[in-house]
């Protein structure tokens, strides 16, 4: 049943703009590019030909605009698939609950979002400043769980040979797989790795570094890199992709993760500039989303 959404479920501000993102429906446009770092937001958007909006509230910085007729909005997320609940949820509140009568629109919105990030490597031949397509995200924060989704027979079978081949201490996590869009995927081919990627619930320990603090799964990377199901393979690990993709499949929007490799932990190598690495990614990236 469609019943009206009260205010402390939605919550507007006095601008008439969703909470967190401090946007109003008719700043967004269907096309969306997510970066974790704020300041990645105008180094894509000094791509566009006009900018008409640019909002910021906390992390969550946006900027809506053309690339001649393409309508992009580009949107900061922060760190962690936490954080990708916020964005994800807002965005899809933008484009598919009326605000007015806070009542689920009859006609939804199939939005497009595309994160543009950075990763680890998790193979030798996936090296610093390459681009590696997420076929798959898997998710070891928690974030899906709290949603009900269903998996296709090829993500369950994918999913069952994660649980067999990377051993994970009871308790430490629980985790999903969902794939991407494939319709987007195929549009990023040439010149872009393709892989699974992991998505963790932090930085170090959870991607098996070790400063100071001893690690619970000593063994994680060796695992994650050996692991393989037909020709599916991992190939990179970063902290948001399998969120994206998870409340992309909850709220039936088609999602696609890229990420600039800045570090290969097979060959402990991090990227000499990764700045440039992210501005290469971004470039060919809009060339590919704004057409
Ligand atoms: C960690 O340094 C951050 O970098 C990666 C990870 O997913 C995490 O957000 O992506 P971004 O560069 O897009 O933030
Ligand atoms: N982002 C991550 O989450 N991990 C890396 O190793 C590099 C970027």
């Amino acid at each position: 049943m469609n019943t009206r959404i009260a205010e402390s479920e939605l919550i507007l501000n006095s601008r008439g703009a969703v909470y967190h993102l401090d946007l109003k429906p008719d700043e967004l446009s269907d096309t969306i590019i997510t970066v974790g770092d704020p300041d990645r937001v105008p180094e894509v958007s000094k791509h566009f030909d006009t900018i008409e909006v640019k909002r910021q509230h906390r992390e969550f910085v946006s900027h809506t605009g053309f690339i001649g007729k393409k309508r992009l909005t580009v949107v900061s997320t922060g760190i962690g698939t936490d954080n990708i609940d916020i964005v994800l949820n807002e965005l899809d509140a933008l484009a598919n609950i009326d605000f007015t009568t806070r009542m689920v629109k009859a006609d939804l919105t199939r939005l497009q979002i595309i994160r543009l990030g950075t990763s680890g490597a998790l193979q030798g031949n996936v090296p610093v400043d390459s681009y590696v397509v997420s076929s798959h995200g898997v998710g070891l924060d928690n974030l899906l769980p709290w949603y009900e989704f269903e998996n296709t027979p090829e993500e369950q079978s994918l999913l069952e040979a994660f649980h067999q081949q990377v051993a994970l201490r009871p308790g430490s996590a629980n985790p999903y797989l969902i794939s991407a869009s494939s319709e987007l995927a195929g549009k990023f081919t040439d010149g872009y790795i393709s892989g699974i990627t992991v998505t963790c619930p932090g930085f170090y320990a959870p991607q098996g570094r070790a400063l100071r603090g001893p690690l619970s799964h000593p063994q994680l990377l060796e695992h994650l890199t050996a692991f393989k199901h037909g020709h599916h393979y991992i190939s990179n690990f970063e902290m948001e992709t399998a969120g994206i993709y998870g409340l992309g499949r909850v709220l039936g929007h088609d999602c696609l993760s890229i990420s600039a490799i800045v570090a290969n932990r097979i060959g402990q190598e991090f990227t000499k500039d990764g700045a440039a690495a992210v501005a290469g990614l971004i470039k060919k990236s809009l060339d590919i989303i704004s057409r």
